[in-house]
């Protein structure tokens, strides 16, 4: 899979790139990211990329011509339409499942806005506008690599066993159950021992594979509800969130709050 990303901070999102499990796929050829420096694409002299707002108020707008100039580049190098994904904060919700989608393409542009926007004129050259939730960030290149990460990690061969991406709570529409390491007793804040579960010390794979379930789907009844609805629960976890629910509903507590 090949990424675009413009920006006018290249070295921001290159810094970003070189780290983890991403960094390891682009050094190995699985991914190709592709970061382009907006201000390459202006034509003055101090390689403006942003202007006053029409109408007045506060800050700056990015200008579109450079965006045009930039994707029309890449456009000329693919020889082929583009999709086009503008971060911003008035766009569809990142979604694992919109992300599962994504990754099956070939080819994205990330075009990342700062100041208070960019011009709605390049709207016309725009596929989807992505949000990745509620809150205002200084610029589109923190929710771009928020999405290169997560739609890269779906790609084959990004992550190493590809197992532990199908499995991955989240691709099932659960919260994670709880993990622990050694060592098996730590002390907590006034001496108290915490442990790890004994479960998990037992060796039985199916009563672990079981307490998991049990934590997984307790944790999102609990934390997250509005996941429930949307998740892919086998037989097991329906029936346990039967039985959390039909606990919850007679009042009996389950020591998590
Ligand atoms: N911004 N999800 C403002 C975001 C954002 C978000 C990106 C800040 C666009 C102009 N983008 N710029 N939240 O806050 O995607």
């Amino acid at each position: 899979m090949t990424i675009d990303v413009v920006t006018i901070f290249p070295t921001m999102v290159e810094a970003v790139l070189q780290a983890g499990v991403v960094g390891r796929a682009i050094a190995g050829g699985t991914l190709d990211v592709k970061v382009r420096d907006l201000r390459d694409f202006t034509s003055d002299r101090h390689r403006v990329v942003d202007d006053v707002p029409y109408g007045g108020g506060p800050g700056m707008v990015l200008k579109p011509e450079p965006i045009f100039r930039a994707l029309d580049a890449i456009e000329a190098e693919r020889g082929a339409p583009l999709t086009v994904l503008l971060l911003s904060p008035q766009g569809r919700r990142l979604t694992q499942a919109w992300a599962e989608e994504l990754s099956r393409a070939a080819h994205v542009v990330l075009l990342c806005g700062r100041y208070e926007g960019v011009d709605e004129r390049v709207s016309a050259r725009v596929t989807e506008e992505v949000s990745i939730g509620d809150y205002v960030l200084s610029g589109g290149e923190l929710p771009a690599l928020v999405v290169l990460d997560t739609v890269a990690r779906q790609v084959p061969g990004v992550v190493g066993d590809d197992q532990s991406v199908a499995e991955d709570s989240f691709s099932r529409g659960l919260l994670d159950h709880p993990h622990y390491t050694r060592p098996v007793e730590v002390e907590g804040r006034d001496g108290t021992p915490l442990r790890v579960p004994e479960v998990l010390l037992s060796g039985h794979h199916a009563e672990i594979r079981r307490w998991r379930k049990r934590e997984a789907v307790g944790r999102t009844l609990a934390r997250r509800p509005d996941l429930l609805a949307g998740a892919a629960l086998d037989e097991d976890e329906r029936d346990i969130l039967r039985e959390l629910v039909a606990e919850r509903d007679r009042g009996v507590g389950d020591g998590r709050d």
